[in-house]
């Protein structure tokens, strides 16, 4: 009999973990890094995984588990895992896709605003007097009306681009292949794309086939009045690029959710100020994640109950 059917893995938030716990047997790890430390009978009880974060957990850390099926990810990117590891294990893989895709499009559009209207300025120069002994912002940018770039036009990208449609801009997007999207312009690489647009909107899924995508000669292209929007992984545009890009005014700004090495971010980021960064929030709204932990543990159940999984990835 599995006495620990199921390993949680990972920051979970309290409320979600007393969750999966309440509903199934569990052991506790706080990363990939401590699965090596759990004994020997708890190991081979354990039959899935949920997982959270976004430190790399791969063949050998599964290996530890005689009897895993399922590695269950709090999120819909699952670059963490490497899947190819899990397959060749027989061990099933799921994400929670969708639930998130309205938070994630409004912090986008949210960071386009806030980077063209200088709101971080704005709000410093309300707050802190300044205005009443400088008088008014400089004049910033203006956002509706302009064309936009969309790199990666799956779920997310997609609910970004109709948002922005309704900030009457012209939709411009890169994809694998063109999609039946009548009156937006479909770009076969990513320089042409940002050749033709102000601004540019990196919505990819993270992982080894999408890492520098936005190469440096893409952030270029965009030229002196581009601004850059990044909320998918630090890993799909050239983060070196971007920061060169920044520091010489090479591109007018960026808003930035994403980045390598989170949370330990280039400080070069944090002496610029033609950049809004939030710090990997973009699902990060009460309902969202409720909506993301339900899903992950509905993966779990199914597979403990040998249901089908809802929502499988390989
Ligand atoms: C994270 C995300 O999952 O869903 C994704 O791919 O990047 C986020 O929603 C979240 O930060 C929890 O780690």
């Amino acid at each position: 009999m599995s006495r620990t059917p199921l390993l949680i893995a990972g920051a979970f938030d309290a409320a979600d973990k007393a969750r999966l716990e309440a509903a199934h047997p569990s052991a506790y790890v706080a990363g990939p890094e401590d699965m090596a430390s759990l004994d020997n009978e708890t190991r081979a009880s354990v039959r899935a995984i949920a997982y959270k974060g976004h430190k790399p957990l791969g063949g050998e850390a599964m290996d530890h588990f005689p009897n895993l099926g399922l590695i269950a990810n709090f999120g819909v990117g699952y670059d963490a895992i490497d899947v190819n590891a899990a397959s060749a294990r027989g061990v099933k893989v799921t994400n929670t896709p969708d639930v998130l895709n309205d938070d994630v499009a409004d912090l986008a559009v949210a960071l386009l605003l806030a980077q063209c209207r200088n709101m971080i300025a704005g709000d410093a120069r309300a707050r802190t007097g300044q205005w009443a002994r400088e008088g008014e912002l400089p004049l910033n940018r203006k956002a509706s009306g302009s064309s936009v770039g969309i790199v990666g036009l799956g779920r997310i990208g997609r609910e970004i681009a109709d948002r922005l449609a309704a900030f009457k801009m012209d939709i411009h997007y890169h994809a694998r292949s063109e999609k039946q999207t009548p009156g937006w312009t479909y770009y076969a690489d990513v320089v042409s794309l940002a050749q033709a647009v102000d601004f540019l909107v990196i919505a990819l899924v993270g992982g080894p086939a999408t890492e520098k995508y936005v190469t440096r000669d893409a952030i270029e292209a965009l030229g002196p009045r581009g601004v850059i929007v990044n909320i998918s992984r630090g890993t799909t545009i050239d983060e070196a690029a971007l920061l060169d890009a920044l520091e010489t005014g090479k591109i007018a700004g960026a808003g930035l959710d994403v980045f390598l090495n989170e949370p330990n971010i280039d400080p070069r980021f944090a002496a610029l100020d033609n950049v809004v960064l939030q710090p990997h929030q973009g699902s990060g709204t009460v309902e969202t994640r409720r909506a993301m932990a339900l899903l992950q543990l509905e993966n779990v159940t199914a597979h403990l109950e040998g249901q089908p999984l809802i929502t499988p990835v390989n």
